[in-house]
């Protein structure tokens, strides 16, 4: 009976020690697991870095050679393709990058306080009083004196949630200092505003939000989308219409469409007033690499001035 309840025990004991061990084995493996998976990811971010590395190599070495604020035959293609993907593929998977054209925004550190209202009201979809307002904080927060723009009152800043920097910006959300900016007017805003350039709107690449804010007469905003699409409507093609110069701009567009007295004035007003401008100074480059088996990308986002190089530059 006792040798029979030793043997028992012994087996019981003998199972036990089998299911800790087959629990430990698959713990074990578990664990080797997550190590591996945390070991690929760490090689696919290593992987994806170089990816963007080399395409952040390739896109300021091809811009080093353009000289700013001109378009040249040799640079004139890219001009045609700025805001498309250009994409290469390797045995990885994808790299991509995107010019993304500076000088066809509304540089906040430049631009008139009626021009920024026009666009907060139409972008931002404020009523009048609201974008003036907003409008002139904006001007008062980066220019020099501490006089309201819009009354020529002392300012009396007690209460505000910042004060006056009285400075130019020197980073695009720095605009979110602004006394009465938040974030959703801000995420409305952003892709029309820059903080680069002279403050001339590159004509070939302004969005029509730009040219509305530019009071361009509508109209004439629709002939500028038309000549620059082409004769089949889309841009990034052969047939895309590109002014080459200022002086251009007039004739090129009269010949492509008929203008009323009214736009032409308008043009010949804001060529004389260097509102416009036809190549751009400064892009922002977003890189953009994905590795095919491993679901996994990442973007490298930089800025670029031309004759001045690269001003900044992050990833993630
Ligand atoms: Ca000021
Ligand atoms: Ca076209």
């Amino acid at each position: 009976m006792n040798s029979n309840n030793s043997r028992g025990s012994v087996l019981v004991l003998s199972l036990w020690s089998v299911t800790l061990l087959a629990i430990w084995a698959i713990a074990a493996a578990a664990g080797v697991q997550q190590r591996i998976r945390v070991y690929e990811r760490w090689l696919d971010r290593d992987r994806i870095h170089l990816m963007n590395d080399s395409m952040y190599k390739r896109v300021c070495s091809e811009l080093a050679a353009w000289p700013a604020g001109r378009i040249t035959r040799e640079n004139e293609r890219f001009y045609r393709t700025l805001g498309i993907p250009l994409v290469t593929e390797t045995e990885e998977g994808q790299s991509s990058y995107i010019l993304e054209d500076e000088t066809a925004k509304l540089n906040i550190n430049r631009c008139p306080v009626d021009i920024l209202k026009n666009l907060l009201r139409l972008a931002a979809h404020m009523d009048e009083a609201h974008a003036w307002s907003l409008a002139g904080a904006i001007v008062d927060y980066r220019d020099p004196d501490d006089l309201n723009v819009l009354t020529g009152v002392d300012q009396e800043r007690r209460g505000a949630r910042e004060p006056l920097k009285n400075a130019p910006f020197e980073l695009l959300p720095e605009v979110l200092n602004v006394d009465g900016m938040d974030k959703e007017f801000y995420s409305l805003i952003e892709k029309y505003i820059t903080i680069y350039g002279n403050g001339e709107i590159n004509i070939n690449r302004a969005e029509p939000e730009v040219l509305r804010a530019m009071e361009m007469p509508e109209g004439l905003i629709q002939k500028v989308i038309g000549y620059r699409e082409g004769s089949d409507h889309e841009v990034g093609t052969d047939d895309d219409g590109l002014f080459l110069s200022k002086e251009e701009i007039v004739p090129k567009l009269g010949s492509a469409s008929e203008l009323t007295e009214e736009e032409r004035s308008y043009l010949v007003w804001a060529v004389q007033q260097r509102k416009f401008g036809i190549a751009s100074s400064y892009f922002k480059v977003r890189c953009r690499a994905e590795l095919n088996a491993r679901n996994a990308e990442g973007v490298a986002t930089f800025l670029y001035g031309l004759g001045r190089g690269v001003e900044w530059w992050s990833e993630n």
